[in-house]
């Protein structure tokens, strides 16, 4: 699959990143994720992201000694570190619980797209 995440951040500015090569495993490996392959005016923030697995606040699959997801107010596969990116943030906080691609630049909307790849 192929993967488009748009994204507009609180300034207005619009972003986005695409990678050739995505791919979500199944639960019996928690979601990990795969993407690779960018392009985008946005920076590549996904290397930190590839081959985590997800963690939600009810299930933490993060390296952190932590729950990134409880701590972040999102749900996504955070790296060791938790906040590289936190797409699925809360739109309408800032700080901590915002939602960025880009660690404290706060974006108000983003869509991830993905389709068969040609
Ligand atoms: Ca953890």
């Amino acid at each position: 699959m192929e993967l488009e995440i748009n994204m507009i951040k609180i300034d207005g500015v619009r972003m986005f990143v695409k990678y050739s090569e995505f791919q979500v495993a199944s639960g019996a490996d928690k979601y990990r994720l795969t993407a690779t392959g960018y392009s985008g005016n946005a920076t590549n923030r996904m290397p930190h992201n590839n081959e985590q697995q997800f963690t939600t606040k009810d299930a933490d699959n993060d390296r952190n000694g932590g729950n990134c997801a409880s701590r972040l107010l999102g749900g996504w596969w955070y790296d060791i570190n938790c906040g590289a990116t936190n797409l699925n943030g809360n739109l309408t906080m800032s700080g901590e619980g915002g939602a960025w691609w880009i660690p404290n630049d706060l974006i108000s909307y983003s869509e991830m797209k993905f389709r068969r790849a040609s």
